[in-house]
């Protein structure tokens, strides 16, 4: 009755792996390449590796270049929930998930949709309605934002978080209006206007054998038997260092043996700041054993932490004092727990990092964008101790944008792998000297600058 993970998860099994250059310090400079990356380790054992992106974080370079790299699904941070997608009755916006799903195109990244139906993160006017208008609202609102989207999302997160922290069913907007029915009603919704898309029920405190865990496996149970699409349970898991709960496997292998699938939807793992050595260790621990629940368990299709790096989670805002929650640091640098993921990931371990690659090179851009055009502004430094003659830089568009001109330099194709060459005058570049160019493109709304630049076939810094 089971199917595997390979038929689960959709992927392409990956051949052999060279991961000896993996665990580098300088991380970020891998951006792109072939063959590293946590997302190429997961796919080698058949499920993603993926995390959370908002739309802010798309104008940060150095970020989206670890996104790039390291991960292979996206989860929109907040840009597919109600309050962004439909802040007035029947007024629907769906540009900034546009834009994520724009990104996680571009750079061959599936993406998770969350979320549908949630209490939080709810404009005023649905819990507003009368109840007896809640249901048509509901309906249309998934109706309307599962057609835009479909075929475009590997999965959607149908209703978020319905338990409240005892078990109980939240007594929200819709609970109020439909009873605990309107959670079929979703995935029903959802399921006919995107057939394709998996659907899960995702909350947080349902990681270990626990009161509320049980109460979704109550619900869920009902569920199947009553034949309601449902293909998976989404486990968050905003963990405490030191905390993962020893129950966790066995808890995802009841759900997995009810026929559904189990994801890690949000991973983080957060602890006092400023983080003390022993407590980045038991970070490490803790990602390593999230890593090998989600492999020991058939039906775990993959796991996608809460963020790229500590600068962009959420965890400083909402807890004060505490932070330093995911693999990178504020500077987008490995901290252990990558080393951990990767490791427990079938990733190869060295006790001392190598040292970063070298690069004889470094590249500037500015990015101005107004509506839908930008200009881009581009410096190379020649940082190496030998002459540069004749240039040839490659990089590659953000989704959607299109070169219309460009200056000092000739740039082909239009869009996305591009390179630029020299033009007569400007070929030769001395050891400390720079050199710019620039372009005109238009856009479609990631106006993102690229992620990593090679010069005459060697990665710049
Ligand atoms: O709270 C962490 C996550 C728990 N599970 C469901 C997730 O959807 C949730 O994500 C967070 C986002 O990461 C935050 O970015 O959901 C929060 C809201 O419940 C998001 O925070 C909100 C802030 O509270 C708002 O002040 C802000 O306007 O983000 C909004 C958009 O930046």
């Amino acid at each position: 009755m089971f199917t595997t993970r390979t038929a689960r998860a959709g992927l392409a099994a990956t051949a052999a792996l060279t991961v000896g250059g993996l665990l580098l310090a300088g991380v970020t400079s891998e951006a792109g390449a072939a063959g590293t990356g946590l997302k190429t380790l997961a796919e080698a054992k058949n499920i993603y590796f993926g995390t959370a992106l908002t739309q802010s974080n798309l104008s940060n370079s150095t970020l989206t270049a670890v996104a790039g790299a390291q991960f292979d699904m996206v989860t929109p941070g907040n840009e597919m929930k109600w309050d962004t997608t439909e802040p007035s009755n029947g007024t629907y916006n769906f540009g900034p998930g546009d834009q994520i799903v724009s990104f996680a195109q571009s750079h061959s990244m599936r993406i998770r949709g969350h979320n549908l139906v949630w209490h939080s993160q709810l404009p005023s006017w649905v819990s507003s309605l009368p109840s007896n208008q809640v249901q048509a609202a509901m309906e249309a609102h998934i109706t309307t934002e599962a057609t835009h989207y479909k075929g475009k999302l590997y999965a959607w997160d149908v209703v978020n978080e319905p338990f409240d922290d005892s078990g109980n069913l939240r007594t929200d907007a819709f609970y109020n209006a439909m009873g605990s029915g309107y959670i079929a009603d979703a995935l029903r919704t959802a399921h006919a206007a995107d057939p394709n898309a998996k659907l899960y029920l995702n909350d947080y405190n349902i990681e270990g054998q626990n009161a509320k865990s049980d109460a979704m496996y109550q619900l869920v149970s009902q569920l199947k038997a009553q034949g309601v699409p449902i293909d998976g349970i989404g486990l968050e898991s905003h963990f405490i260092v030191g905390q993962v709960p020893s129950s966790m496997r066995a808890n995802m292998q009841r759900f997995a043996a009810l026929g559904l699938d189990v994801a890690i939807t949000e991973l983080d793992d957060r602890m006092q700041t400023p983080a003390s050595n022993a407590n980045l260790a038991q970070q490490a621990t803790d990602y390593a054993a999230v890593v090998a629940n989600c492999l020991a368990v058939p039906r775990c299709v993959g796991v996608s932490q809460w963020g790229v790096g500590d600068a962009d989670s959420w965890i400083p805002g909402a807890f004060p004092g505490q932070g330093a929650a995911t693999m990178y640091d504020n500077n987008y640098q490995p901290k252990p727990a990558y080393n951990s993921t990767a490791t427990a990931l079938g990733g190869s371990t060295t006790t001392t990092p190598p040292p970063p690659p070298s690069s004889t090179c470094k590249v500037t851009d500015t990015v101005n964008a107004w509506n839908t055009g930008l200009t881009e502004s581009i410096t190379i430094t020649n940082t190496g101790s030998s002459a540069i003659s004749g240039w040839s830089l490659a990089f590659t568009l953000a989704g959607g944008q299109a070169i219309t001109s460009a200056w000092n330099a000739t740039i082909a194709p239009s869009t996305g792998a591009v390179t630029a060459k020299n033009v007569n005058y400007n070929g030769s570049v001395a050891p400390g000297a720079s050199v710019s160019f620039g372009f005109q493109a238009s856009h479609t709304g990631d106006t993102s600058t690229p992620g990593d630049f090679t010069l005459n076939g060697t990665r710049c810094a």
